[in-house]
């Protein structure tokens, strides 16, 4: 089942089938029993039209914060070391990488969020800015993980780079993180075979492209959120990007007018244009 969220409230998909929701989002999204929750709503509910593209938003309720993972895949271990090698900081990408405590840093409020088929940014005193494809996690006010999402965790390497203690500038900005197009709420966790794919396009052309698989996710989600949650309230739940595993190599830096395209073949793709 997937929920997708427009200005004039939400739907949910069932197979081919989509019903208008009735509920409060905010509060829906914080129902442990999401999915046998849904499932039960669907009976006496009337299928209709699905929402038009243009009108779809990032599917986050207001209240929710949105947090990230960081170093979670051998890649980003790996990027990240030699990136901040001249500033003395790749030593601690590697020790976070086998550390039992992940990296966890907080992201965005819901306004710095934008949806699918929008604008993402890359920030004026940046000069090497990447998109990170990450499987994003939809985890309720009491911890539990009741959807997934596709999130764009927008960074500027050459910031963090300088120093690891500008982490928050090269990650926080307006613009700095994309969520959509949907949530996928299924009854299972997703599978370590999922794949999470990204491409890049620049002038309509392919630019790069490349993907991981969910088995590449050193960190168990569970084990994530027990860090994110200790001594950590969230009373209006959470959105958990897990990291990411896809980099692009070093000569690349995003531009204005790319076009980046994030997969996770179960939920669908997110798209967004870099303005
Ligand atoms: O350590 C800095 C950020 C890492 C990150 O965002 C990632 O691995 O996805
Ligand atoms: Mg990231």
């Amino acid at each position: 089942m997937k929920l997708y969220l427009t200005s004039g409230g939400y739907y949910i998909q069932e197979q081919s089938r989509f019903f208008r929701g009735k509920d409060d989002w905010d509060e829906l999204l914080n129902r442990d029993d999401l999915h046998d929750y849904l499932t039960s709503a669907l009976d006496p509910l009337a299928s209709t039209d699905g929402p038009a593209k243009n009108d779809l938003v990032a599917p986050v309720a207001t209240g929710q914060e949105v947090w990230a993972a960081g170093v979670t895949y051998y890649r980003s271990r790996d990027a990240r070391m030699e990136e901040s090698k001249s500033a003395g900081g790749g030593d601690f990408y590697d020790r976070v990488y086998s550390a039992e405590r992940p990296e966890l840093f907080f992201k965005a409020t819901a306004r710095r969020v934008v949806g699918p088929n929008d604008r993402v940014s890359i920030r004026d005193d940046a000069s090497w800015s990447v998109p990170e494809p990450e499987l994003t996690l939809v985890i309720t006010r009491s911890g539990k993980i009741v959807g997934y999402t596709i999130g764009n965790d927008m960074s500027s390497r050459d910031i963090e780079g300088e120093n690891p203690l500008y982490l928050p500038q090269a990650k926080v900005y307006d613009r700095s993180c994309a969520i959509g197009p949907c949530i996928l709420v299924p009854p299972v966790p997703l599978p370590p075979s999922t794949e999470i794919r990204l491409e890049i396009l620049r002038d309509g052309k392919a630019h790069f492209s490349g993907s991981t698989k969910l088995s590449e996710l050193k960190r168990d989600p569970l084990q994530l959120i027990h860090y994110l949650y200790r001594n950590n309230s969230f009373p209006g739940g959470c959105l958990l990007l897990t990291g990411t595993g896809v980099v692009p190599p070093d000569s690349f830096t995003l531009q204005r007018g790319d076009e980046i395209r994030i997969s996770i073949p179960p939920i669908g793709t997110l798209i967004n244009t870099v303005g």
